[in-house]
């Protein structure tokens, strides 16, 4: 029989993805919680003939050139693959895998909950009771701005964009959109959107942005202080995409400014580091990146990468393909 693959892990995955690895692969797991140095990186391309990272893992090019010549599979645990120096890994002859579609409506419900809480004031509200302040109802007490009715501008129209607007659009939000490409009639009309090819246009007249792109080359900083600058005064802006997309000392300053009325956050362009500025502004939800974290979105996305790794070994296309390998 052949050798079975080496397979390293680099964080604590779901117990039941775990064992079902041991099962079926020469599985290096790790059980220590904490994202692993880039020394620790390196080993585990010197070993690994599939490696299996998170977005905590920066899989740049000091790493895959330390790479042994067996690592042939990437096999990504989340659907955002800025971590990894794709077009090296493809040089390298590395196929690079994700698990899209599973985190789909656990993020679009995440970023729905920003959208509703941060207008309305939630987690301040709950501050209030915690801290024993409230001094009972006032008529003009807590006071946060009405969501039904207002536009929505979703920034990146693909999966989870569709996904947000569904939801926003039963909470009587109107859809519009910005992406590098127009939704087919179709789906517009289901999900009556407004499509800007203009962003700068579009964000001049939303109350609330949703941000909903990948970060790539092209998206890094797309909503930076000459656009920011564009919003009204009154609008909000949501990220569960990647902090990178946002210049945030320049969406913190405008926070601080009372140039735009405020945010919800759940990512950060230098995780697990945030602008100590943020944290002292009360129209400001920030959460630890946590948009897919749903026990049953992990377990799905833990069986995705099996199907990638098992139908890569097995010498076919694995289905969540982001790069092929240069041959
Ligand atoms: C994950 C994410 O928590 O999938 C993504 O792109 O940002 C999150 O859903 C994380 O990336 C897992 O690696």
């Amino acid at each position: 029989s052949q050798k079975k693959p080496v397979v390293v892990v680099t964080r604590k995955l779901p117990d039941i993805i775990e064992t079902r690895m041991m099962e079926l692969f020469d599985t290096r797991l790790n059980h220590d919680d904490k994202p692993m140095s880039q020394i620790e990186l390196i080993e585990a391309v010197q070993t690994a003939d599939v490696l299996v990272p998170t977005v905590t893992d920066k899989i740049d090019l000091g790493v895959l050139s330390q790479a042994n010549p067996n690592l042939k599979l990437i096999a990504s645990f989340g659907t955002g693959v800025d971590h990894i120096d794709l077009a090296t890994a493809r040089g390298r002859g590395i196929t690079v895998t994700n698990t899209p579609g599973v985190l789909t409506e656990d993020t679009a419900d995440m970023t729905m909950a920003l959208i509703m809480a941060v207008p309305r004031r939630l987690t301040e509200g709950e501050r209030v009771m915690r801290a024993g302040n409230w001094q009972g109802w006032s008529p003009t007490g807590m006071l946060g701005h009405r969501i039904w009715g207002k536009r929505l501008g979703i920034i990146g129209m693909g999966r989870i964009g569709q996904a947000v607007a569904r939801r926003a659009k039963a909470f009587g939000l109107s859809i519009h959109y910005h992406n590098r490409n127009k939704l087919p009639n179709y789906i517009e009309d289901e999900l009556e959107a407004t499509y800007w090819e203009s962003l700068d246009q579009m964000l001049a007249r939303m109350d609330i942005i949703s941000i909903n792109c990948p970060h790539t080359p092209g998206t890094f900083h797309l909503l930076n202080s000459r656009r920011l600058k564009l919003m009204p005064k009154h609008a909000y802006v949501v990220n569960t995409s990647r902090g990178e997309v946002v210049d945030e000392n320049a969406l913190t300053r405008m926070l601080r400014n009372g140039d735009l009325a405020g945010a919800g956050l759940d990512v950060f362009e230098h995780e697990p580091a945030v602008n100590p500025k943020l944290l002292e502004l009360d129209n400001v939800i920030l959460l630890p990146h946590m948009g897919s974290a749903t026990i049953e979105g992990r377990i799905d996305m833990g069986e995705k990468v099996l199907i990638n790794i098992k139908t890569f070994i097995d010498g076919h296309t694995p289905p969540d393909r982001v790069v092929q390998a240069m041959l």
